[in-house]
């Protein structure tokens, strides 16, 4: 069997992975990402019990139970970057052995839940509103690096909004990833479904003008008025088509839950999303520890 090279699949001195700084035990298969650090101790507080804690760079990663559900909550910061790092060592963590260096022969798939903050591209969708994303639509880059496979629809989807946003000469190919139905099933009373496109930053890729004049000032006219049959672009942010792309092809279940804190449309902001957060923290808790 193939060893892992020490300088691809990297260990620490403690027998941590190198980002996360976690070991194989130290990690659950009910998996929460957040954007911000801060936001893992306000998924942790609602937790029974804590058994791990760990903090390394901007990945925070806490390990407990609800119950008998043992879940983590692992900060990524911001970005489809980070979540090239997140995703790659949690499957590291339950897939290879790491004294042997050898992908395991029983693969596991974790359950990966993001619980995110967004932007709203539909007057209809507004603030302090949730979206699950029924797929993640990258204007990033990010999967282009890897061998990936889309089913008919995805393929479709990807073809019409190259050809209605004319988006593919100018941010390297635009990619699709469906949310896992065995996860998405369950996210569906208070939440608006439709895809989320996922942004390589926040300002200038995301449509937003401060001093900068921006390249494609017609960007979020272009995502609000997609359609593929009853497909509409709900939501833009900076992880899920990350998320989905890798979880999809590491054979892992994700869905991406968002906070609406912004509507690009209504151009109004939440008055208060620290609220909104934990109350979607609280809701999606509920499902994870009841139905996963
Ligand atoms: C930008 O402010 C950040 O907020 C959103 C974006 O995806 C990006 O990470 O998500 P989080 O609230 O999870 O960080």
């Amino acid at each position: 069997m193939q060893q892992i090279a020490e300088s691809e699949l990297i260990i620490n001195d403690r027998g941590a992975i190198y980002h996360l700084d976690v070991k194989p035990e130290e990690i659950a298969e009910n998996i929460i990402t957040v954007g911000d650090p801060a936001r893992v101790e306000e998924v942790s507080k609602h937790f029974d019990k804590i058994e791990f804690k760990r903090h390394h760079r901007e990945f925070v990663t806490h390990t407990g139970f609800i119950g008998d559900k043992r879940i983590s909550v692992v900060s990524t910061g911001i970005g489809p970057d980070n979540i090239d790092i997140v995703l790659n060592e949690l499957d590291a963590l339950v897939n290879i052995n790491f004294e042997s260096r050898t992908i395991n022969a029983v693969l596991k798939q974790l359950n990966v839940i993001r619980i995110g903050t967004s932007g709203s591209l539909q007057a209809d969708v507004p603030v302090d509103s949730f979206v699950a994303a029924s797929h993640g639509l990258g204007v990033d880059n990010l999967l282009n690096f890897y061998l990936h496979e889309n089913n008919e629809e995805e393929k479709q989807i990807i073809h019409y909004f190259k050809t209605q946003t004319q988006l593919q000469s100018t941010f390297g190919d635009p990619y699709i990833s469906s949310a896992s139905m065995h996860l998405l099933k369950h996210f569906v009373d208070g939440y608006h479904q439709g895809i989320t496109v996922t942004c390589p930053g926040f300002y200038g890729p995301q449509g937003r003008v401060l001093r900068l004049g921006i390249a494609y000032p017609n960007l979020i006219d272009q995502l609000t008025t997609f359609r593929f049959g009853d497909h509409r672009i709900t939501n833009f942010e900076m992880e899920t088509s990350a998320i989905y792309g890798l979880g999809k092809a590491l054979h892992h279940h994700c869905v991406s839950l968002n906070a609406i804190i912004a509507n690009r449309i209504q151009k109004n902001f939440s008055k208060d999303s620290p609220a909104l957060i934990e109350k979607l923290i609280v809701k999606s808790l509920e499902i994870i520890s009841d139905k996963l």
